[in-house]
């Protein structure tokens, strides 16, 4: 898996590539989630989180906030998969209207009661040594 962060004029692009080709709309049994986190004051603890994953009608996308999560276009985050690429597109406002902060990228992949448990989140989640943006 490889990604990079992109400043765009209206804010910023996550383009993550993983191996083989991806899904274009759900399985109907397993969650894919492919997140991009951002900690946007430098304290080694994920602030913004802006994720894609597969649906029944294609590529849908949430994001999580210090204030709440958001969901399909109410998360300003656009999910869009070309090839073996993921592309999360979204406005700076996604995090926290930062211009720089370390991120880190992970898939998760697995049943509902897999990805949602605590013991998952933490295990994916960076703990600190995120790339820093910009380098
Ligand atoms: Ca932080």
């Amino acid at each position: 898996m490889g990604a990079v962060v992109t400043r765009t004029a209206g804010g910023f692009e996550v383009r993550i590539r993983v191996a083989g080709t991806l899904p274009q709309v759900w399985d109907g049994s397993n969650v894919e989630n492919v997140v991009a986190f951002f900690d946007v004051d430098l304290d080694g603890r994920v602030d913004y989180e802006a994720r894609g994953h597969p649906a029944e009608e294609g590529w849908s996308a949430s994001s999580r906030s210090p204030s709440g999560a958001g969901f399909g276009a109410a998360s300003g985050v656009t999910a869009t998969p070309v090839g073996d690429t993921l592309v999360l597109s979204f406005p700076a406002s996604v995090v926290g209207d930062a211009s720089s902060f370390q991120w880190s990228v992970a898939t998760e992949f697995g049943s509902l009661a897999q990805v949602a448990s605590g013991t998952t989140a933490s295990d994916f989640a960076p703990d600190s040594g995120g790339v820093r943006f910009p380098a």
